[in-house]
């Protein structure tokens, strides 16, 4: 089972309940449960496996009733309360759940007017401008469902990049244990750690390539497949992706890791470099006139070759990565072990699962200097926000928490809301008594542009603002980002001093790579921040280095890679 399943299961039983009207506080529960067990490192299946239901019930908002429902998932592959929810609703309706956009409350209501029971039904009804018109359809709601159908069908058929990584993760040990597996190497976008997979790709090097291929598609990920040749093999796997495997000889291995980490045009651009020697570049090597090959054997080659240094896969998309090897300007990318604390987290006392002195341990474990708890304001009512009367209680907290840890250290943090004039949920005065302020965007999306820039301007030009959280509000796969001109955003945080935020969530990645490199031409620091719920959660730190690489960024772009000294005066530098 993956926990992507169950996590799906308690999304959809949550939207159920919410459309039936039920306790907000059970419905939240159930959102909490999901995205808890979306980030999970481990799997709920060995987890249950190694501790039974007791493990379960210490997972983070999994108490005794979700824990029943995950050992039935596990057991028998269903949840009865979801089966008699689903039963409650027509099929055509749940149809309707599957776009982005759609609430379940708007989704009945098609359903229940126009009787449309599928996707394709609802787009071409909202086509037909018949939807225009009807109290509360107006331009922007159709605009609106139109876009949610089409980022359905982009996203159709690819996997988070979070996803995709847990996914190859069992399949690289499995290949690696077969004996006829010499070298190993996952490549494609998800060695260029690209936001979205398509498919994964194995490169193997083996002197028995029949061996592998029989080792490959028997695979227990493997559900069918699609080509099984000498050195080449297709598969689909269990979770609906696709895996492609090829062999090649040891004397080939750089060109081909190279040529199947891509991108194509990064590929394409190599092969012409070498036309332009009179030489060959394929996936078996580099090649002179005469055909003999004169390199390939390491990737290494495969750049130096062309009087180019060594260029990163996250940098291989065409965006200037050869000039700048040229150049010999390749940027020392951020490493995770610079990272030394996280500032972004939630704890009990907004909507995380857990104590701060729990949040502080398990940062402390993974060997962060400092973190920041930053519980949500009091506008950001479903997430538990506080009001400041609880805000100034929650920071005599940390000092008292402070004062028992040895060295480590709690940062007094909040992430107040940017309220839709731009104005911020908590007074100056209040604020003013935090060391790290992250403003962000919780409520009113759809604004008109213009507004929107100005909003978030607004909230940069106030003194006591660190850090924009989540600048763009996108979530991958479900929500587009607000419109904003984040070139104009980007240029008020250099004008202001305040710090962009890369959120490492998985599904978030917000700021996206592109938007972190035009950050870093600009001059304006970055931080990377996992918004952690759970303990467990801060691991998904490795997403936004990942993206922060992309981004072309070094440890010195990156705020939180400072020590803590050093950081709060970086902080305190627009005050
Ligand atoms: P994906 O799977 O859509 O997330 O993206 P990739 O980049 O993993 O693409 P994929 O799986 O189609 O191919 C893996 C790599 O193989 C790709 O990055 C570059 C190389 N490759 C595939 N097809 C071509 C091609 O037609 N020309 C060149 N030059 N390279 C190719
Ligand atoms: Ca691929
Ligand atoms: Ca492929
Ligand atoms: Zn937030």
């Amino acid at each position: 089972m993956e926990n992507s399943e169950i996590a799906k299961i308690f999304w959809e039983i949550s939207e159920f309940l919410e459309l039936k009207g039920d306790n907000p506080f059970k419905i939240r529960a159930y959102q909490k449960a999901a995205r808890n067990i979306e980030t999970l490192s481990q799997n709920l299946d060995d987890i249950y496996k190694r501790g039974g239901i007791a493990a379960l019930r210490e997972l983070p908002g999994i108490g005794q009733d979700l824990s029943e429902k995950i050992e039935s998932f596990i057991k028998t592959g269903k949840v009865d309360t979801y089966d008699k929810l689903r039963r409650e609703f027509p099929a055509g309706f749940i149809n309707l759940l599957e776009i982005p956009s759609l609430g379940p409350k708007t989704a009945m209501l098609l359903y229940k007017k126009f009787k449309v029971g599928s996707v394709a039904a609802l787009e071409k009804l909202t086509r037909s401008g018949k939807l225009e018109g009807l109290p509360g359809f107006g331009t922007k709601k159709t605009e609106n469902i139109l876009k949610g159908i089409n980022l359905k069908k982009r996203v159709k058929g690819r996997f988070l990049l979070s996803e995709a990584l847990a996914y190859a993760e069992p399949i690289v040990a499995e290949l690696e244990k077969l004996k006829a597996v010499d070298r190993l190497l996952p490549a494609g976008s998800l060695r260029r750690r690209q936001e979205t997979i398509g498919d994964l790709d194995f490169l193997v090097t083996s002197k028995d390539p029949a061996r592998v291929m029989s080792g490959f598609t028997s695979l227990p990920q493997v559900e069918r497949t699609l080509v099984k040749g000498g050195t080449k093999a297709s598969v689909i796997l269990k979770n609906g992706m696709q895996a492609d495997l090829r062999v090649v000889k040891e004397k080939s291995f750089g060109a081909a890791a190279h040529y199947f980490t891509g991108s194509k045009g990064h590929n394409i651009h190599i092969r012409q470099l070498a036309q332009k020697k009179g030489w060959k570049v394929s996936e078996y090597g580099i090649f002179n006139t005469a055909g003999k090959q004169i390199g390939g054997r390491t990737e290494q080659e495969m750049f130096s070759k062309f009087g180019l240094q060594y260029i990163p896969p996250e940098l291989r998309e065409m965006r200037g990565e050869f000039e700048a090897a040229a150049k010999r300007e390749i940027p020392e990318l951020i490493e995770p072990i610079d990272i030394r604390g996280d500032l972004q987290m939630h704890s009990d006392h907004s909507d995380g699962s857990s104590t701060i002195e729990a949040m502080a341990a398990a940062a402390n474990k993974l060997g962060y200097e400092y973190i920041a708890i930053t519980d949500h304001t009091r506008s950001t009512r479903v997430a538990g926000g506080q009001t400041e009367k609880e805000f100034l209680k929650e920071l005599e907290d940390i000092d008292r928490i402070n004062r028992k840890l040895n060295g480590f250290r709690v940062l007094k943090g909040v992430e107040v809301d940017i309220l839709p004039d731009g104005t911020l949920d908590f007074s100056d005065e209040v604020l003013k008594r935090a060391e790290v302020v992250l403003a962000a965007v919780h409520s009113n999306f759809k604004m008109e542009k213009s507004k929107m820039t100005k909003r978030i301007i607004r909230a940069l030009e106030n003194k006591y603002v660190n850090l924009l959280a989540h600048p763009t509000g996108r979530l991958i796969g479900k929500r587009e980002p607000y419109e904003v001109d984040i070139e104009a955003v980007i240029q008020a945080a250099k004008r202001t001093g305040t710090v962009l935020e890369i959120n490492a969530y998985p599904e978030r990645l917000d700021l996206s790579d592109l938007h972190c490199r035009r950050a870093k031409e600009v001059g304006v620091l970055l931080a990377i921040n996992t918004d952690s719920h759970s303990p467990l959660q801060l691991g998904t730190m490795k997403y936004g280095v990942m993206t922060a690489r992309r981004g072309w960024l070094e440890k010195s772009d990156v705020i939180n890679t400072l020590p803590v000294g050093k950081l709060l005066k970086i902080l305190a530098r627009k005050r």
